[in-house]
């Protein structure tokens, strides 16, 4: 069973991710670790910590020789920013900590401030946003690098862009073509695949920071390449589209999930909602006349591309804070604010991609095993020799 942890405080030393239960044999890249990590940072929006990090990963156990070798993966991402947070938040206590401590004792609405700090008991939330912050994607971002390493193997490819900045939309599917000319930009304003459309994107972003708020928006994931036949219908949790959407709604901020066309879909009669099914006697293959299932049919895929959209509220840091209460005093107070990003839905597009891949690859696993890549790459094409002799 592939599956990772992450550990790690936004102001701490630095994130740890593992990654357990890949076979030995995949090709890793530390530049295509880092390019996936310099694409989460970027995008109009991000705050003043993006200046600060430049975040890069350091692969400390199971890989060698620039392939893994079927032992737990580990990555470390080293938090600049820790030089500032020394003596605040020191490991262990020397006695004269109290002073150096920086509280948060003002909860702010939308974050898991209030609610950690209830859980956890805690009369300041700083140790609850230390964990909830969404730096912790860094490390989901490397571990989603390792799985599309591996996914490339078997030609399987995931971007994302931005379709929805606050209400302004993206009116058209986007071409994969596109999303690759995106996923090699140098520089990224808003994600969006649309010139005209990312421009008043950017407005609205001005417009929130001219005011001292956050703005959220939609992201879509698209996997290519994926086979037929990953995930199952005979279980809850073996319903891949479950799994899609826990791991999506997982994202920081993210609060819905929509696979194929969801919405759309349920806003119409059944006989303009299903993909209807062709055959191909040329390539021997079935077709579909069109992809809004987003690829998944009864929780198993289906051969077409696997869409996924990411629905994210606005960052709930504002400059301008909304009423909050002390924790400690109880009196009514505005919420804290130290700095926060404006707007991240580029940066959660590329972290969706790393979730998705992650899901991908745990699916296929599942379903083709082994111990080495040539074993999985073995058990993979005798069942495409199947699927061609059915
Ligand atoms: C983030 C780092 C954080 C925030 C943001 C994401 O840095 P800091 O808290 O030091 O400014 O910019 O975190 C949040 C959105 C949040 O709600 O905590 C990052 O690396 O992505």
């Amino acid at each position: 069973m592939l599956r990772y942890e992450t550990a790690g405080e936004s102001h701490g030393e630095c994130l740890v991710a593992t990654l357990t239960g890949l076979p030995a044999g995949i090709p890793i890249s530390i530049d295509d670790l880092n390019r996936e990590l310099w694409r989460r940072q970027q995008g109009y929006g991000r705050g003043g910590r993006m200046k600060i990090e430049s975040d890069c990963a350091e692969v400390v156990a199971g890989v060698r020789h620039s392939h893994t070798i079927g032992s737990p993966v580990a990555i470390v991402i080293r938090n600049k920013d820790w030089a500032n947070w020394t003596e605040a938040l020191p490991v262990e206590d020397a006695g004269d900590a109290g002073d150096k401590q920086k509280p948060v004792t003002r909860p702010r609405p939308g974050h898991a401030d209030l609610a950690g700090a209830l859980k956890y008991n805690f009369k300041d939330a700083r140790y609850i946003l230390e964990r909830a912050s969404a730096r912790e994607t860094t490390a989901r971002v490397a571990v989603g690098a390792v799985a599309k390493a591996f996914l490339r193997e078997f030609e399987i490819e995931v971007l994302s862009h931005v379709i929805a900045v606050g209400s302004v939309r993206l009116g058209r599917e986007a071409r994969w073509e596109e999303l690759v000319a995106l996923s090699r930009k140098e520089e990224v304003l808003l994600g969006a695949v649309d010139a005209e459309i990312e421009r008043k994107m950017k407005d609205v972003v001005d417009q929130a920071y001219r005011t001292g708020d956050t703005v959220g928006g939609v992201f879509e994931v698209v996997a290519r390449g994926v086979p037929p036949g990953l995930g199952s219908h005979i279980a809850w949790d073996t319903r891949l589209d479950g799994r899609i959407a826990q791991a999506m709604v997982s994202i920081q901020a993210v609060k819905g999930v929509e696979i194929g066309h969801a919405e759309e879909g349920a806003a119409s009669f059944g006989s303009a909602v299903q993909d209807t099914i062709h055959y191909d006697r040329e390539r021997r293959r079935f077709t579909r006349g069109a992809n809004r299932a987003g690829g998944i049919e009864g929780g198993i895929t289906n051969g077409e591309d696997v869409v996924v959209r990411g629905f994210l509220k606005p960052i709930s840091t504002l400059r301008r804070p909304l009423e909050s209460v002390d924790l400690v005093t109880r009196e009514p107070m505005l919420a804290a604010y130290e700095r926060s990003d404006v707007c991240v839905v580029p940066a959660a597009g590329v972290i969706g991609e790393a979730m998705l891949a992650f899901v991908l690859a745990q699916a296929f696993l599942e379903k083709f095993g082994g111990d080495s890549l040539p074993e999985t790459k073995r058990n993979f094409e005798g069942y495409l020799e199947q699927l061609k002799s059915y």
